[in-house]
């Protein structure tokens, strides 16, 4: 079983393994540790990462980077209408509202959804990984934005699936970084002693986060999170793009209007800030044949770049201070502040974040290759074939859930804040209804105003087949409410409790007790009772990831399927039935009955569609792979032109006549004419037949060539034994 971590970023990909000797990076065909996100479709193949990125200007239309903020957003979201116009590619509503991709690809006009895109750069590094580790990659850990609302999150696990990956964790960034520095500290405070409190900042190309968490030996406990989703390196980017676009009037070109000239200036300029990092000087920037085939530059230093960018350097502040704020610390509680994420290389970022705690900012992690890191450390802990520290995480709850329900008398709808902000997770509580028919949960964020996302329904989770009791009283429903390891919400178990008949005085017992409880409770809310939660959430958060996760995604996926957890042996539900029970004593009078839920989530991909992407997917990768053995078919016979002309005049030169050596020149360079023009491009087949033509010419030479210098070495060979 591998142990693979993935952190999935807006302009780059890191993927880490661990092996034996510990958690690596692993670097790409390109010896490259890092992955472009960016996939390019052809009339042929697609190409992904590295490759793809070549493909940015050339095949600008249907050339896709830029992509990862678009999962769970329907088309006409404000975000994705604003993206629109700084993308060279095209955009299109899919069925279900969602932001899909119109490209051509193996010559005809074709759709992909965002999950299907970031499929394909998963495959990718999936491929990357199996080619590191020498066997199949399906277990991982996969980063995401803290930030990211339920329907990203969904919309994620799923690119993973279709991908063909088990996605154990989808685990926060700075979450991430906060393990990778944890795990390997050997000071850290006992369990008994004071926390040591860190701050974990990530400015990536796309977004900023920050979390601060509290550590003691073996856990880590995320006290609060906070963001700007939309400040990252880009940003700084396009300051220096639009300035540029100014500068360059005065060759009198209109650059924005220029597609390909965009791209390469934004190139150019993402380059330029990177030189900025490491020099403070004056530095120029040039683009030859740039437009018009004007060649065109320019200059910039760091000075001029930090006032250019004055506005969002301000927005760094903000989020400092939330955190902090929200776990009610003060900078002199901050043991330390590790930075990560390529645009904190920036000198000016740093300098805010230090100068707001009034301390040096630790680099000790390694700035772009952290959160990959504690995706496998966290794949390794929640791996069986892998033995690692225990080390226990707990994160945070980013924004409040409210449940909102229709009563059963229906004098109206009742509402109660299940989730807070910054509750940990994951984490599983129980609440108690009194009803006598199904009746649907509605799930959403309750605070728009503080929601990086235009929507804030969560989804709806009907609780079906709930009856009155026998004498016509409401029955009691539990339902589990839950924010799993993902931190994805949803009601992942009911139950009804029906009292047994003929079981006298204990049943009376069990039902007094409970309904003191309820009495209590139900004076604020008629028909609701929030029990204590049942979990202690550090147990929860050791993550037995046992199947109920995956089950819960897929009920949540599921509008037709029902949940059946409780009849699932080691199943949460059970356990939890037992304990919710067990102040009662007499477990065996009162019996539980699983109710099935309909649950439908917002934007959510229908089963079907989602088994067809699976199914597609797998076709693209088989396309590839025949694609990639017909152009090594192709290259094997350039190279053996190339190789047997060298050798003819070279090594082989005594061995031929000379009248057989022009022969065989000729026919050389045929081919080599041929692989330009009609053998450009042909199926796999008629390259083999013409390598194998070849080598019926240029294989016997070979021969000769071997026993000539094979057989004075096997004289040798014997001399030295006699
Ligand atoms: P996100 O976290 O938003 O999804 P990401 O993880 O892909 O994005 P990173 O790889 O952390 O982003 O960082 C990429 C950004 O860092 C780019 O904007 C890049 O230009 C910037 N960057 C990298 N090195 C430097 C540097 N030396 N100076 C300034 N910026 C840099
Ligand atoms: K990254
Ligand atoms: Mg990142």
């Amino acid at each position: 079983m591998s142990v693979v971590g993935i952190d999935v970023g807006f302009h780059n990909c890191y993927i880490a393994v661990a092996r034996s000797g510990g958690i690596e990076t692993i670097a790409n065909e390109y010896s490259d540790r890092c992955t472009p996100s960016c996939v390019s479709l052809a009339s042929r193949n697609r190409t992904i990462g590295n490759a793809a990125k070549s493909q940015i200007i050339t095949n600008s239309k249907n050339t896709i980077h830029g992509f990862k903020k678009f999962h769970g957003r329907a088309i006409d979201d404000p975000f994705v209408q604003a993206e629109k116009s700084k993308i060279p590619y095209s955009l299109h509503k899919m069925p279900n509202g969602s932001t899909g991709f119109k490209v051509r690809y193996l010559d005809e006009e074709r759709l992909f959804t965002v999950e299907q895109v970031t499929a394909m750069l998963l495959t990718k590094l999936k491929e990357t990984a199996e080619g590191a580790l020498k066997k199949p990659v399906v277990d991982c850990v996969i980063s995401v934005p803290s930030f990211f609302t339920d329907a990203e999150r969904r919309s994620v696990i799923d690119a993973s699936q279709i991908a063909g990956l088990n996605c154990l964790r989808l685990i926060n960034d700075t979450t991430a970084v906060a393990l990778a520095y944890g795990i390997y500290k050997q000071d850290l405070p006992t369990p008994e002693e004071k926390p040591r409190n860190v701050v974990f900042v990530d400015m990536g190309h796309s977004a900023y986060q920050v979390s601060i968490a509290s550590f003691n030996k073996g856990k880590l406990k995320v006290l609060a999170s906070a963001f700007d989703p939309y400040l990252g390196g880009r940003n700084f980017d396009e300051v220096l793009v639009d300035y540029f676009c100014e500068e360059f009037k005065k060759y009198k070109l209109n650059v924005k209007e220029n597609v390909r000239a965009m791209i390469r200036l934004t190139q150019e300029c993402e380059k330029l800030k990177k030189l900025m990092s490491a020099n403070s000087s004056d530095l120029p920037l040039n683009i030859e044949c740039f437009m018009n085939d004007t060649d065109v530059s320019g200059k910039m230093n760091r000075i001029h770049f930090e006032e250019m960018c004055s506005n969002y350097l301000a927005r760094i502040e903000a989020p400092l201070r939330a955190v902090m704020e929200q776990a009610k610390l003060t900078r002199e509680d901050v043991y330390a502040v590790e930075i990560v994420g390529g645009a904190t290389r920036i000198p000016a970022v740093k300098e805010r974040i230090s100068k707001f705690f009034g301390k040096d900012i630790s680099t000790t992690l390694n700035a772009d290759e952290a959160v990959a890191r504690g995706c496998a450390l966290q794949c390794a802990i929640l791996s069986p074939a892998f033995k690692v520290r225990e080390f226990s995480i707990t994160d945070a709850v980013p924004y409040p859930i409210t449940l909102k329900w229709k009563s059963s008398s229906d004098e109206g709808v009742g509402e109660c804040e299940v989730f807070g902000k910054n509750h940990p997770a994951p984490f599983s509580k129980v609440i108690t209804f009194h009803k006598k028919e199904p009746f649907d949960l509605e799930a959403y964020y309750s605070n728009p105003q503080d929601l990086p996302y235009p929507d804030t329904r969560i989804g709806r989770f009907g609780v079906q087949s709930v009856v009155p009791q026998p004498n016509g009283e409401s029955s009691k429903v539990k339902v589990k409410v839950r924010v799993n390891v993902h931190g994805i919400f949803s009601v992942s178990n009911a139950s009804l409790i029906e009292r047994q008949k003929g079981e006298g005085e204990e049943v009376a017992m069990e039902t007094e007790l409970t309904s003191q409880n309820e009495t209590k409770e139900e004076q604020q809310h008629p028909s609701l009772l929030i029990e204590d939660d049942i979990y202690d959430y550090e147990e929860e958060s050791k993550m037995h990831v046992d199947h109920e996760d995956s089950q819960q995604k897929d009920q949540a996926h599921l509008p037709n399927q029902t949940a059946e957890e409780g009849a699932n042996p080691g199943s949460e539900s059970k356990e939890s039935g037992d304990k919710a029970q067990q102040p009662a004593g007499p477990v065996l009078k009162v019996k539980s009955i699983d109710l099935p839920i309909h649950a439908s989530t917002i934007r959510q991909l229908e089963r079907d569609t989602l088994n067809s992407f699976v199914e597609n997917e797998r076709k693209m990768i088989m396309q590839d792979r025949l694609e990639k053995e017909r152009i090594d078919a192709k290259n094997a016979v350039e190279e053996y032109v190339y190789d047997l002309r060298n050798k003819l005049c070279s090594v082989y030169e005594k061995l031929v006549s000379e009248e057989d050596s022009s022969k065989l020149s000729l026919m050389l360079e045929d081919t080599e004419n041929w692989l330009y023009e009609e053998g450009e491009d042909q199926p796999k087949q008629v390259y083999v037949d013409k390598l194998a033509e070849l080598k019926k010419y240029g294989q016997p030479i070979q021969d000769r060539h071997m026993e000539h210098e094979e057989r004075p070495k096997m004289f040798d060979e014997l001399g030295k034994k006699i």
